[in-house]
């Protein structure tokens, strides 16, 4: 890092939980204002189970961001605990909090995290998918209507699939930081280890290539991960709940599970900057979402 970073007085750091239902669109935030893939996403709510940290640092800022799982009051499993409870823990150690809503649709469920909010935290509103609505008119009243149940700081209508407005957001959070030099290097991007996100990146092909229920009965575990050279060695298991899960997620003669694979492989060779080598197995533990020791070795805590 230069030693300008270091030595400019009013330099700025802090951390910044996003924060919203499942699905507003939090994590396709998180990479784009770091302008990598980082935190997994797709069409299906509850893709994200555990904070993720991205990191953005500016001319006279660091934004250590917090992607966090969407906070939801259905499905009361252990893994669902652990979910909302990743984000109340990420809501508590942080300087600065982003609230995401979709820019056409405002629910109980908002409300509801709303209320959660700690209060005395700068609280910033990103209004996500701007790009749907057919007016931009339309964010007025809906703007009116959130803020009768909550002001905020700063309100900014963004997009971020397709990356309106991320650089204007960044720069109004950094002003909400606390005046502390940045704790990381300018080509850092995240806190999260290479194995957490290795296993993210499989994760992320459940959700994607797998029907509605299987992604949320499944998880990975990262069996071995070791650096030969400059290349990574990655072995993983998938864990399914039911032995007919098992033949689903293989597929017609493997090839589902090489399709999972592949896909994941070229993700982390691109996150890492290197060549990785990945095999994967699948393997039956019934009730693991309910089973605490089993979470645990999962990194859900
Ligand atoms: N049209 C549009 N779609 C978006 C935008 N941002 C995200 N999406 C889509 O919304 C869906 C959910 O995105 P995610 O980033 O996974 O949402 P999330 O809030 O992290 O969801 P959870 O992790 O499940 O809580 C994906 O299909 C994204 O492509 C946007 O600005 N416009
Ligand atoms: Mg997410």
């Amino acid at each position: 890092m230069s030693d300008k970073k270091i030595a400019n007085a009013g330099f700025r750091t802090g951390y910044i939980a996003i924060v919203g239902r499942p699905n507003v669109g939090k994590s396709t935030l998180l990479n784009r204002l770091v302008g990598q893939k980082l935190s997994i996403t797709s069409r299906k709510p509850q893709t994200t189970r555990q904070r993720i940290t991205g990191i953005v640092t500016l001319d006279d800022a660091q934004l250590l961001f917090v992607d966090t799982p969407g906070f939801q009051s259905r499905h009361a499993s252990a893994l669902n605990r652990s979910m909302n409870r990743a984000v109340t823990q990420a809501l508590s150690g942080v300087d600065v909090v982003l609230m995401v809503l979709e820019a056409d649709h405002f629910s109980d469920e908002d409300r509801a995290i709303m209320a959660l909010l700690p209060a005395g935290l700068p609280t910033l509103l990103a209004i996500n998918k701007t790009d749907r609505l057919k007016d931009r008119k339309e964010l007025l009243p809906f703007i009116e209507n959130v803020t009768q149940h909550r002001q905020f700081d700063e309100i900014l209508p963004v997009s971020a699939s397709k990356g309106h407005a991320i650089g204007t957001l960044a720069k109004v959070i950094a002003k909400y930081l606390p005046v502390a030099p940045a704790i990381y290097t300018d080509d850092e991007i995240t806190e999260s280890s290479e194995r957490f996100l290795a296993a993210e990146m499989v994760r992320e092909k459940l959700f994607r290539l797998l029907g509605d229920e299987l992604p949320y009965v499944s998880a990975v575990l990262i069996d071995r991960f070791v650096m030969e050279g400059t290349m990574r060695r990655i072995s993983a298991s998938i864990i399914v709940d039911k032995d007919s899960h098992k033949g689903i997620v293989v597929g017609a003669k493997g090839s589902r599970l090489r399709e999972i694979g592949t896909r994941a492989r070229l993700d982390m060779e691109k996150l890492f900057g290197g060549k990785v080598h990945l095999e994967l197995w699948v393997r039956v533990k019934g009730g693991w979402s309910d089973d605490d020791r089993m979470l645990k070795q999962l990194g859900y805590d």
